[in-house]
C-alpha cells in the first residue's frame, strides 16, 4: 500500500515493532513519530512529536490515510501522567485525525480496559469495559474516543485489545493472553485495508486454547492467527503472580492488585 500511513510510539515496542513489520509486508509510505528517537534506521520517515502539543499533533496529520496509535505509557503510572500522556495525547491525536480528514485509526487497545472481569468469565467485543488501572481506563477511554469520532465525524477506527504480545510467552498468565508479533501486524493490517470497517473492537491474541476471549469477530474481519501459545512449554507464574493471589482471579493480574482498597467479593 502507498498510502500514507503514521505510527505513533515508533521508538516504543510494540509501534517500533509494527513500523518494521508492516514496512515488511508492503506498506511504501509510512511515518514514525515519538516524543523520543530510538531504534529508528536512517533510511525511515521519522518525526518528533510529543503527543500533548495539539498544533504538531494538527500539521503531523496531514494527509495522512490511516494512524496506528501505539504512543502511550504502556504500564500503570501515576494518574496525573496517565492523564496528560494517555488520555490528552489521544484526544489530540483524534481531533487532529478529524480535522484532516483521516480515514482510520487503529488503536492499540488493551486486556487492562477488560482486566477486572474474571479469569472465569468468557468476553466478546460487546462486553462491559472494567478498567483494573489508571492505565486500563485510559485505554477504556480510546475505545470510547474512537466510537464517538467513528459515529459523529466518520473517521472509522480499530480497537485492538492486545493481551499480551512478546516475541515468547514466559508465563501461566500468558497461555490466555499471547500474541505474537505477526499476528498483531496482521490485524493491523486488517484494521487500515479491510473495506467496511466503521467501529470494530476485536482482541489482540494469537490462537490459544485456554483464551478468556471469543474473538469471532475478529475472525469475521479475515484474521487468521498463525500462531499459539500452545506449542511452548510453560508451566510457572510469573514473579509477580507468584506471590499475589488475588491477581489470580482477574484477567488483568497485577495490574488489578495495585494499590487495591477494595473488597474482592464486591468484584462479581
Ligand atoms: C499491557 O497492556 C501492557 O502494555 C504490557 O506491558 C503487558 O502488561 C500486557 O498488557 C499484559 O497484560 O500482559
Amino acid at each position: 500500500m502507498n498510502k500514507k500511513i503514521l505510527v505513533t510510539g515508533a521508538s516504543g515496542h510494540l509501534g517500533g515493532m509494527l513500523f518494521n513489520s508492516l514496512e515488511k509486508i508492503g506498506y511504501t509510505n509510512l511515518i514514525g513519530t515519538d516524543l523520543r528517537r530510538k531504534n529508528i534506521k536512517k533510511n525511515q520517515k521519522f518525526i518528533l512529536v510529543n503527543l500533548k502539543n495539539f498544533k504538531s499533533t494538527v500539521k503531523m496529520t496531514k494527509d495522512v490515510y490511516a494512524i496506528v496509535h501505539f504512543g502511550a505509557i504502556p504500564i500503570e503510572d501515576t494518574q496525573q501522567n496517565i492523564l496528560h500522556n494517555n488520555i490528552i495525547g489521544t484526544y489530540n491525536l483524534f481531533e487532529a485525525a478529524r480535522i484532516n480528514k483521516v480515514k482510520r485509526i487503529i488503536f492499540a487497545s488493551s486486556n487492562h480496559a477488560i482486566g477486572f472481569h474474571r479469569r472465569t468469565t468468557r468476553l466478546n467485543e460487546t462486553s462491559t469495559q472494567r478498567p483494573d488501572s489508571h492505565y486500563g481506563l485510559s485505554k477504556a477511554f480510546g475505545e470510547d474516543l474512537s466510537r464517538l469520532y467513528a459515529d459523529k465525524f466518520s473517521v472509522k477506527s480499530m480497537c485492538i485489545r492486545i493481551g499480551s504480545c512478546l516475541k515468547i510467552p514466559e508465563d501461566r498468565r500468558h497461555l490466555s493472553t499471547w500474541i505474537s508479533y505477526e499476528d498483531l501486524t496482521q490485524l493491523v493490517d486488517i484494521g487500515i485495508k479491510h473495506k467496511s470497517i466503521h467501529h470494530e473492537i476485536v482482541y489482540g491474541a494469537s490462537k490459544n486454547k485456554k483464551s478468556w476471549w471469543n474473538n469471532s469477530r475478529a475472525y469475521k474481519l479475515g484474521y487468521k492467527p498463525k500462531d499459539s501459545v500452545d506449542l511452548f512449554k510453560i508451566n510457572s507464574l510469573s514473579k509477580n503472580e507468584h506471590k499475589d493471589k488475588m491477581a489470580l482471579l482477574f484477567q488483568g493480574g497485577v495490574f488489578t492488585t495495585a494499590n487495591f482498597k477494595g473488597n474482592i467479593k464486591d468484584i462479581k
